[in-house]
């Protein structure tokens, strides 16, 4: 078992830290933010994720878990920091891997791993992490093992994935991934494939999700395409995926989190070739229009109506709301207004719009509560699949509802049922 201190205990550094302590490593786990060393210290955690507590109290009543004020040498260093994304320029803000890089430096011993988790621009490990590592005089490769393994879990899974998916480790040298190898043996159960170069990792990993990305524009183009024609996407995408070779993905009211609508950006760091790949990320940016365009049809004839937004979650049974097509729909139609000019020269809202989700406890956002978002509303807008609404029970909406228009951008109802009680569903 080994020494390992894990920097950024976030949605994918906390469970890593866990898991390592779980399995017998004897682990230091830094966040740079004390409120959050102080949560998990007491066994909280400052993210939602099914499972999570029970197994960061394993590890920290095994004692194989310690919370530490500071960076401590170990024989693993593993990096799990963020890298924000700068909307304006398309670009990844390395900061954070920069100020950890400074930080390891002057703890890094002769035989020591260092592990890149974070995403990053293919090129990022060798040209920008392992020169601020060497300023310890030290010689990656030769001194100590670099490498970058990219991580794949899924939100709402990461415990069972992080044990059962295939992992990838690009080393700077052979030596580099087989250290690396070892610790990841210890714990995963998938495949683990080598690669002799941590810049195929980094684009690996990349392309990975800009491949769901560019999948799920075309559900969406389809989808928009079948509107048309007046169609039911869904029908016409469940029908073709009967061929043995085809799986088309889900269309939806655009793709939120924080992997997929910024990933493919960091393919176009060094590159231009970002056409298809570009055009893709358009065409799901555009499904939100495309939602507000259905109310707007639809509800053309109602003066100022009331819309209760259900889902403010960027997926079904998570709390996160990083890029939520939810949210940026809701401001859509909140930002509105009527196509008459009023008699006072200004426009009047076009929409009252009410949020729910009983994920997200955000003080920041207006949120409502279910009964309060559907009494007199004119239309229910469904942009999350949690559980919670795929129950909704169509009587009791009824009576609580002055519409009957019901848009379900996540295909979570049971049409048949709510149609028979009288409601307009859409689907898109
Ligand atoms: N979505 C659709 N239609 C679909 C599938 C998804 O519209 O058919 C939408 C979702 O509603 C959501 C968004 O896409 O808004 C992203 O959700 P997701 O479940 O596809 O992916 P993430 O962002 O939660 O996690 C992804 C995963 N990558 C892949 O599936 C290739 C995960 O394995 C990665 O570890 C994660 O990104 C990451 O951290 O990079």
């Amino acid at each position: 078992m080994s020494s390992v201190c894990v920097h950024g205990l976030g949605y994918i550094g906390l469970p890593t830290a866990a898991m390592l302590a779980n399995y017998g490593h004897e682990v230091a786990g830094y966040d740079v933010d004390e409120a959050v060393r102080a949560e998990l210290r007491n066994g909280e955690t400052h993210f939602d994720e099914p499972g999570l507590r029970a197994f960061l109290t394993q590890a920290l009543e095994s004692d194989h878990l310690q919370i530490t004020d500071e960076v401590v040498p170990a024989k693993y260093q593993i990096i799990c920091v963020p890298t924000p994304f700068d909307e304006e320029s398309k670009t990844a803000d390395l900061t954070y891997i920069k100020a950890v890089g400074r930080t390891i430096a002057p703890e890094l011993r002769e035989g020591d791993t260092v592990i890149l988790e974070s995403t990053v621009p293919p090129g990022t490990t060798v040209n920008e992490l392992q020169p601020l590592l060497e300023e310890s005089g030290l010689t990656a490769g030769d001194d100590f093992a670099l490498v970058h393994c990219p991580e794949t879990v899924l939100p709402g899974n990461i415990i069972t994935e992080l044990r059962e998916n295939n992992r990838i480790i690009g080393g700077v040298n052979g030596v580099s991934v087989e250290s690396a190898v070892r610790l990841y043996e210890s714990f995963v159960d998938g495949e683990i494939r080598r690669t002799s170069d941590p810049t195929v990792a980094e684009f690996v990993k990349l392309i990975q999700n800009t491949s769901r990305d560019v999948n799920i524009a075309f559900a969406n183009e389809i989808a928009r395409l079948a509107r048309d024609y007046g169609i039911d996407s869904r029908e016409a995408i469940e029908l073709a995926n009967e061929h043995p070779r085809v799986n088309i993905l889900k269309p939806g009211p655009g793709v939120g989190g924080h992997c997929l609508p910024i990933d493919p950006w960091f393919l176009g760091t060094d590159s231009d070739e970002l056409n298809l790949i570009e055009t893709a990320r358009q065409v799901n940016n555009e499904m939100a229009s495309f939602v507000t365009d259905i109310l707007d049809e639809e509800l053309q004839e109602t003066t100022e109506p009331k819309v209760a937004v259900l889902g403010v979650a960027y997926k079904g049974n998570v709390s996160d709301t990083r890029m939520s097509p939810g949210l940026r729909i809701a401001r859509k139609l909140a930002e509105t207004e009527t196509k008459a000019v009023a008699t006072d020269g200004g426009n009047e809202p076009a929409y009252e719009v009410m949020i729910q989700d009983p994920h997200v406890s955000d003080p920041t956002l207006d949120l409502t509560d279910l009964d309060e978002a559907m009494t007199d509303a004119d239309a229910v807008l469904i942009t999350t699949d949690h559980d919670e609404y795929e129950q909704l029970d169509p009587g009791t909406v009824s009576e609580r509802m002055s519409g009957n228009l019901i848009v379900d951008t996540k295909d979570c109802l049971e049409t048949k049922g709510w149609r028979q009680e009288g409601f307009t569903v859409l689907g898109i």
